[in-house]
């Protein structure tokens, strides 16, 4: 660990992992005591990531929290007593009793997405807040997390791919905790770094120690500044591990007993005491009174869920639609005059020219002949002089067939016959002209090559 954080950091780092795992703790106890309705996730052994990543957040920032991010919730100000009476299905809790785990979010203050159950598709969600964010000028940045497993889905490729080609502020953490359920890493991605992955989408990537909650601040800050200055979404791969099972109902025993003790003696909370101590940043009084603290905070708030009452039966059949104003505020909030944030009306012709396109050199040493912003629309019958046809080699036969696809007319032969037989005979079909039936058109704008009709015939 590479001391480069003010002691103040320093300290808030090391209350919040304690903090995320007491609250963990404690929620196995309730748990055990069939308090907690529906299923319970923990993030022992992960909790440097949460932490590390969400501190690197500032206040106006957006998160949207996946099941092992208590500590990103503790960290943007969650109260502890919201995410007991969630799990607890209570009254007060931020859903009123109607969602479990972490299902919960806050958009007015907090500025917390929901999660979204189904994995991944809180990436495009969290871009769309990313873009939202630009439109209005407010520079901030959108932060989510996705599992090993989760970056196998299409929606995490499909998100990341819309991100990056529209430069969106966004960060996005992988949890690579070695499984998924009861898949190893190994079993679903043929890479070593999963971080990787960012190359397809031409986006920047880090790997870090998920275990090392210093390591974590310092990449995931690095990262929102770089995001939040415009270079566009980044990956972080953090590499930790699943110390428990999927949920509270799986032993995990399919995991093998080396790989648990080399991670057990990995545990980010001890390996950052042992730095603080070390760094003369945590003696024996202050973990002490660190330890104090939490027990007097969780008690009171573990006190303040167990009180609040269940909801009430009929309110069961309450906010299921929403209802309008009664339910919920409707309109969109604004925060600058519509005509300011309404885009001006266009005056882009409907032709895509593409810098470059058209004047480069085609494969076989011609220039790259299409440009499809100036296709010229009739059909040109004039002959073209010996001397201005290409080689065979100057118009590739792949770029030559898609010339002829586009400009061919439906011959009398594929008119005639039937369906199937049509298909048959579509590989000796004019499509499949060669190369050397084609000659160039010479155009101001730029080369624009047209089959011609006579030689065409010949051919058949
Ligand atoms: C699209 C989709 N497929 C399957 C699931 C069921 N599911 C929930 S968690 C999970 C495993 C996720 O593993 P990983 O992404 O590695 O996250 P981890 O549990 O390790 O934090 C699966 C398959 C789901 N929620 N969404
Ligand atoms: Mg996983």
């Amino acid at each position: 660990m590479k001391k480069e954080l003010t002691r103040q950091q320093y300290l808030d780092l090391y209350y919040f992992m304690r903090l995320n795992r007491a609250v963990e703790d404690m929620m196995v106890k309730l748990f055990r005591q069939n308090k907690i309705v529906g299923g319970l996730y923990s993030s022992l052994g992960q909790e440097a990531v949460s932490v590390g990543s969400a501190y690197a957040l500032e206040k106006k920032d957006w998160l949207a929290p996946m099941i092992r991010n208590i500590g990103a919730l503790l960290v943007k100000g969650v109260p502890p007593r919201d995410i007991f009476m969630q799990h607890m299905a209570k009254y007060d809790s931020p859903t009123k009793g109607k969602d479990g785990t972490s299902h919960f979010g806050d958009l007015e203050n907090l500025h917390i997405v929901s999660p979204i159950s189904m994995l991944g598709d809180l990436i495009p969600v969290m871009t769309g807040v990313a873009m939202a964010g630009r439109y209005l000028g407010q520079k901030i940045v959108a932060m989510t997390w996705i599992g090993d497993g989760g970056s196998s889905t299409g929606v995490f490729h499909e998100g990341l791919n819309f991100a990056a080609v529209q430069k969106a502020p966004f960060v996005l953490v992988l949890e690579n905790n070695q499984w998924a359920y009861s898949t190893p890493v190994k079993r679903q991605v043929p890479l070593e770094n999963l971080a990787d992955r960012a190359k397809a989408y031409g986006i920047s990537s880090y790997t870090v120690d998920g275990n090392d909650v210093v390591a974590v601040y310092t990449t995931a800050k690095e990262a929102v500044d770089r995001a939040r200055n415009g270079e566009g979404p980044i990956l972080i791969e953090v590499k930790t591990f699943r110390r428990l099972g999927h949920a509270q109902h799986d032993p995990a025993e399919y995991v093998p007993k080396e790989m648990r003790a080399y991670w057990e003696a990995r545990d980010p909370i001890l390996l950052y005491e042992k730095f603080l101590t070390s760094e003369k940043l945590l003696d024996a009084k202050s973990k002490k009174e660190t330890d104090e603290k939490i027990e007097k905070l969780l008690s009171a708030e573990r006190d303040f869920a167990e009180n609040s009452p269940m909801p009430p039966a009929e309110f069961a059949a309450h906010g299921v639609y929403c209802t309008g104003d009664d339910c919920h505020k409707v309109a969109p909030k604004w925060d600058r005059p519509l005509a300011e944030v309404t885009p001006p009306k266009s005056s882009v012709t409907a032709v895509w020219t593409v810098t470059g396109f058209g004047s480069g050199k085609a494969s076989g040493g011609g220039s790259a002949p299409i440009h499809f912003g100036d296709t010229q629309k009739h059909e040109d019958k004039t002959e073209v002089p010996q001397d201005q046809k290409p080689k065979d080699s100057e118009v590739p036969e792949a770029v030559a067939e898609t010339i002829e696809a586009r400009t061919a007319k439906p011959t009398k032969i594929a008119a005639k016959v039937p369906m199937n037989a049509a298909t048959k005979v579509s590989s000796k079909s004019p499509v499949k002209t060669p190369a050397k039936k084609i000659a160039p058109k010479k155009s101001a704008k730029s080369a624009v090559v047209h089959a011609k009709p006579a030689a065409r015939k010949a051919r058949r």
